[in-house]
């Protein structure tokens, strides 16, 4: 049995598909993780999803910032953007079936898998974990968005929790503020500001980043220790490099042209599959 990690989807599942080919995925042993944003920008977000559901027993998976854009749309709550490319979803006879299936899947995924003789804690999140976070606020936050979300409670929580603001835990004046920067750190973090704020403005590259910005997994973060191994997705320009030994970035930007990239666990080596066509 061997467990696989993938970066974003993002609607391609064709190469999805070759990948699998290229590791010799088996359906009945082998388990897939997938670090969210599995729809839009790509071509085939529908047949993404109902081939991820269709063996879901087989996977885990986090919920990243398209995924929840797509259930706000889905649930009425945003509307439709010119760059969104997941009509195939929502006109699909299978969308509630999906729907509900994607209100259950978590903001994060924590498991011990022994890799090459060691027993290593991977945690695999969509977009980061904040730096101050230790694993109990992480399990914490993290299951209270997912309870919200599933319980729909309060009822305007998917029109609620959008929005770069409030950037800081000290501006949050009441529980929406706080579950609204939660969310965000765990779906669409890339920078701290020097003062600890997040900053979802500036998406550029490291190298041309404003001095006062620093991508959040250069902080010493507190979950990290010798045991445990961060896996994420979402920013696709850095195009697989953290330069961290225990952080590893997944999302390679296939729906952008490059590739997709899958990471398996038991002994960290790497496949991938270059965007088709
Ligand atoms: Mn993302």
């Amino acid at each position: 049995m061997s467990t696989y990690a993938i970066g974003d989807l993002q609607g391609c599942y064709e190469e999805l598909q070759e990948l699998l080919l290229s590791f010799k995925f088996n359906e009945d042993r082998d388990c897939l993780w997938l670090c969210g944003d599995l729809v839009n920008r790509g071509p085939e977000s529908l047949k993404c999803l109902s081939y991820l559901h269709s063996i879901k027993d087989n996977c885990k998976i986090v919920l990243g910032n398209h995924d929840i854009h797509l259930l706000a749309v889905v649930e009425g709550k945003r509307k439709l953007s010119e760059s969104d490319t997941f009509i195939d979803v929502l006109e699909s006879s299978k969308l509630s079936t999906l729907k509900n299936w994607m209100m259950t899947l978590p903001f994060h995924y924590i498991e011990s898998i022994e890799t090459e003789g060691k027993e290593k804690e991977y945690i695999m999140t969509h977009a980061g974990i904040p730096p101050t976070w230790t694993k109990a606020d992480l399990e914490n936050n993290s299951n209270e968005l997912s309870s919200k979300l599933f319980n729909q409670n309060p009822n305007s929580f998917l029109e609620d929790v959008f929005g770069n603001y409030p950037n800081h835990p000290k501006k949050c004046k009441n529980n929406i503020d706080q579950l609204r920067l939660n969310l965000n750190c765990l779906t669409r973090m890339r920078y701290y500001d020097i003062t600890g704020s997040l900053n979802l403005e500036y998406k550029g590259s490291i190298e041309e980043a404003p001095k006062n910005l620093t991508p959040w997994f250069e902080h010493e973060l507190k979950i990290v220790n010798d045991h445990t191994h961060v896996l994420f997705g979402h920013w696709a320009a850095l195009n697989g490099f953290t330069n961290k030994k225990n952080i590893t970035a997944l999302d390679t930007g296939c729906a952008w042209g490059n590739k997709l990239t899958a990471m398996r666990l038991e002994d960290n080596e790497f496949f991938s599959c270059d965007k088709l066509n």
